[in-house]
This record gives C-alpha cells, structure tokens and sequence, in this order.
C-alpha cells in the first residue's frame, strides 16, 4: 500500500437526480477526471469519488410529477448521469447515490456526532425557503422577492426543526481560514467564503418534518435529515467514515472541485460540521464559476440546457474534454459556444497534434520504411519539453488544467516548428532524417502521457501508431518523460487523421 502522504482524494459534488446531465455537470465531472488522470501519472494513490444527491424536496417533487416513487425516479434518473460519464471517458473510482445503505449510516453517524457535542437542538424556524437551492434565505438576500440564484419565487415554510449550532464555529472557521490560506482557491472565491463568515454565522435548520424521502435522524425519526447535511456527508461516506477506518485516514481529507453557487456549503457549513464532529476539514475546495450559454447560466426553465452526448456527436470524447479543459478556464464565468468549441478543435487537434503525428508517421514510412528512428540525446526539443513539463506539473497541482495545456500545447507547436525548419520530407534517407524523425517521434512518446489526462484516447491511439505497447496510464512521471525513451526499431504505420478538420 503507498503511504499516507502519497493519497490524493478528488470529489465532484453529487448531482441532483431532479435533472439530467448537461454540459455544467460534465464541466467539473472532467476536470476532476483530468486532475485524478494526472496524479494517477504521478504514482499517488487517487481515489476519484463523484455521484448523485437523491434526497430532499426537489427529488420528491420531481418524481410526483413524473408519477413514481423518488426511488423508483433515482433509479431512472442515475442511469443518465453513469452513461455520461462513461461516454466521455470518466474514470471514478466510486459513485455514491445517497439512497445507499452505506450512506445512510454514514450520516446517522455524523448526526449522532454533532448531536453529542451538543451542537444541535430544536427550534421552530419560519423562513423563506427555495426548492431548487434546499435552502433558507432572508428577506434582504432575495432579487424582487425571487431566488437570487434560480429567479424563482420562494415559499413561506413554518416547521418544527432541529438546528445545527454554526453560530459556534464562527470562530474556529476564522482560524482555520488565517492558518490554512489555500483552504478555499481561487483567492476570490476565499473572500467571498470568508466575508460570509464575517457578517455573522447563523444556525441552520438541519432537519425537515414536511417531507419523509430522506434519511431519519438517529435521535428523532419522525424528522428526516435536510438533503445538505445528507448530501455534504457523502464526502466522508465513500471514504470509509463507518466501516473502514485505515481506508479513512489515508484518503480523508479530500480535495473538492464545486461550482460557485454551492460555495456557502462547502466552505461554511461543511467544515463547521466536521469540526463538531471532531473530524478534519477538507483539504481543498477549488471553486469555479458557470458555463455561460449565450451571456445564460443553463436551467430547465431557460431551455438552454445542452447534453453532453450532443456535444460527442460532434466533436468525439476527445474533442468535448479538450475543450472544457482548455477553453474553459477554471474560476471564472466562461461563454460556451459551438463556434469556439470548433476553433479549438481545429487549431489544437487537428492543426497542431493531428498534423504532427500525421507528418511524422507519413515521413518515416517515406524515410525509413517505417521503422521508428531513435531522438538524439541533445536534440534542440529536448530543453523544451524539460522547461514546459515544470509549468504542466505546476499547473495540474493547482489545478488550472487551461495552463497545463497551453504548456502542453507549446511543445507540440515547436515541435511542428522543428520539423518545418528542418523539413526531413526533402531529406534524403539517411542518419540526418533519422535523427530528426527520432526527435519527433520522442516528443509524440512523451505527449501520448502529458495529454493523456485530457485527450486519453487520442493518446492510446497516437502511442499504437509509433508503436508503442502499454497504455499511457501506466507510466511514472517524470521518469517516463526523461527525454531519450523512444527506442529504435519499433513499426511506426501511418493511419486516418486523428481529428478531421470541422467546418
Ligand atoms: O448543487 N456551469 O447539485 P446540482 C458550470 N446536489 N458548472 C455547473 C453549471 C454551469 N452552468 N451548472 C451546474 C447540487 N454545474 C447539489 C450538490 S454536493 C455535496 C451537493 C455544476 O445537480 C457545478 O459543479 O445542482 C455545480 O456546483 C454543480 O454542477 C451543481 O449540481
């Protein structure tokens, strides 16, 4: 087993079951992908964890509607989120329904937890209440009398509800935040954190007796456990909280990739929990911002919403990660659009990795009969490859997954550049194209790993054609990038483009 410092633990939030996949879900769902592909690389032990949210209102709701149990509609629902991340590729290790058994006792756990530190108790709570959100507002926070998030009208709720005291953590979350100063990135998104708990923490009402699809809390059941202290569990569910506790010291605490409208969550009200229940905060929240379509956050009632099957259709599994990896840098709003989706696509993947590829298989079947050529030890590509691969590493730890790629990027741009300059094709056959074709074939090794994370089966595709065996998985950085590790001899064919030109 790898040792405790060598775990990297990586969640996407669980999605709700009220909704089918679209194109925001599928945001985080990759970049978490590409973050867990890139440590794998790495040699850490990865636990990648995402899932699906089935409690609450919202869930209930929908399944009424739609005439079945919130079950039986979970059941249906799920399926469409495990298809699409098995369509593009997403390599979970886990995937955690919270109508799980295991889930389940994991939050009567937690709630039992925070119940004996005596940080819940019951009050009667009456509040403006959004169904899309599962949460509270005041008065003041709402846009003319809507959601501020969903712009929909919110409802009057008066219950009987058991509170958790987050009044108390106001301090201990201060501290935490002056002595972990990375806890929440970008720093922006910090402050909004912080200045959310500097205007004063109020207790939040973790319990419901209006609705019975959830989990009972341990103590009460006539009421069942509000669907974001269940769903936030889920974190520590999968890691093992209940039955396994080694696996829980070496994967908790973990790093989560959410959106900036559950930033409260899962910087306030997460870390509170934890701590009443004597547990360590997470390691990391990376938060980003929306997927903006045409200036529009994508909603069922916009009709704005896009799948991601349609964007496969169009560009391939490659082509969709590439772009939501590349395009969409990760913290700000960003605009999706088919015409920059296609820019991309053509000036990265066609252009620049499927021309390099295409030209240097086509010239070493000119050249050499199609037997690879081994790189000079000091070819002029190699500082290059040594000075990108320190921004590419940097960058996937902090996760700015659009840097790692421009670095990415910029070695197969020079290598083109190379080739270009040196113009093997005219060459006669002989020991100068030989070495220039083994330089190049070098640097298409060292890429088939570096983009793996991003575009994987371009990469197993480009490491078949040069002749390579063994998936890119399974190589080590950064030995596995140390230049001069294309041998000699190996069949190198020539095939279809990797990626037609779009129009
Ligand atoms: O909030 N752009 O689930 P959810 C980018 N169940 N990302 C987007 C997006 C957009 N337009 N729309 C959604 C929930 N997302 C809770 C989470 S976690 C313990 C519980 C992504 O189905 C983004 O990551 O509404 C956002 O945080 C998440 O989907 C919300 O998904």
């Amino acid at each position: 087993m790898a040792c405790v410092t060598n775990s990297y633990y990586v969640t996407t939030p669980i999605y709700y079951v009220n909704d089918a996949p679209h194109i925001g879900h599928a945001y985080t769902t990759i970049t978490a992908d590409a973050v867990a592909r890139w440590h794998r690389l790495l040699g850490r032990d990865v636990r990648f964890l995402t899932g699906t949210d089935e409690h609450g209102l919202k869930v209930q709701r929908a399944a009424e509607e739609n005439g079945c149990t919130p079950k039986e509609w979970a059941d249906q629902t799920v399926v469409r989120f495990q298809d699409a991340w098995a369509q593009l590729g997403i390599s979970n290790d886990d995937f955690i329904r919270t109508s799980e058994q295991r889930h389940h006792t994991a939050v009567q756990k937690l709630l039992q937890a925070c119940y004996d530190n005596g940080d819940i108790d019951l009050q009667t709570y009456e509040g403006l209440y959004c169904v899309s959100c599962e949460a509270y507002f005041n008065e003041d926070d709402l846009d003319l009398g809507n959601c501020p998030i969903h712009g929909r009208p919110v409802e009057h709720v008066a219950e009987e509800n058991y509170f958790f005291k987050l009044s108390r953590y106001e301090q201990p979350l201060r501290d935490w935040y002056e002595t972990h100063p990375d806890f929440v990135l970008p720093t922006t998104k910090r402050n909004e954190a912080l200045g959310f708990i500097n205007q004063g923490l109020r207790d939040f009402s973790i319990s419901r007796t209006s609705i019975d699809w959830g989990i009972p809390l341990p103590w009460d059941t006539g009421h069942v456990t509000y669907v974001w202290f269940d769903a936030l569990t889920n974190y520590i569910t999968a890691a093992g909280y209940v039955d396994d506790p080694a696996s829980f010291s070496h994967y908790w605490p973990a790093i989560h990739l959410i959106g900036k409208d559950i930033l409260r969550f899962h910087c306030v009200y997460w870390p509170a929990m934890l701590m009443s229940a004597g547990l360590a905060p997470p390691e990391r929240v990376h938060v980003h911002g929306f997927l903006l379509v045409g200036g529009e956050k994508m909603s069922k009632t916009r009709l704005n919403q896009i799948a991601p099957a349609d964007l496969v259709a169009d560009f391939g599994v490659d082509g969709v990660r590439h772009h939501f990896l590349h395009d969409q840098i990760f913290g700000p709003d960003g605009d999706f659009s088919h015409e920059g989706m296609t820019a991309r696509f053509n000036a990265d993947l066609a252009n620049n990795l499927g021309n390099l590829l295409s030209r240097v298989t086509t010239v070493v079947g000119s050249k050499c009969g199609g037997v690879g050529t081994a790189p000079r030890p000091d070819s002029p590509l190699a500082p290059i490859v040594a000075r990108e691969y320190r921004i590419i590493a940097e960058s996937w730890e902090r996760i700015s997954p659009s840097e790692a790629l421009d670095a990415t990027w910029r070695i197969i741009r020079e290598t083109n550049a190379f080739l270009e300059e040196a113009e093997p094709w005219k060459a006669e056959p002989g020991p100068l194209a030989d070495a220039i074709l083994g330089d190049a074939l070098e640097v298409l090794r060292i890429v088939s790993i570096l983009a793996s994370p991003a575009v994987p089966d371009a990469c197993a595709e480009i490491r078949r054609r040069i002749g390579l065996t063994g998936d890119a998985e399974e190589e080590r950085l950064p030995e596995s990038i140390e230049w001069g590790g294309y041998p000699a001899g190996l069949l190198v064919v020539k095939g279809e483009p990797l990626f037609p030109r779009l129009k």
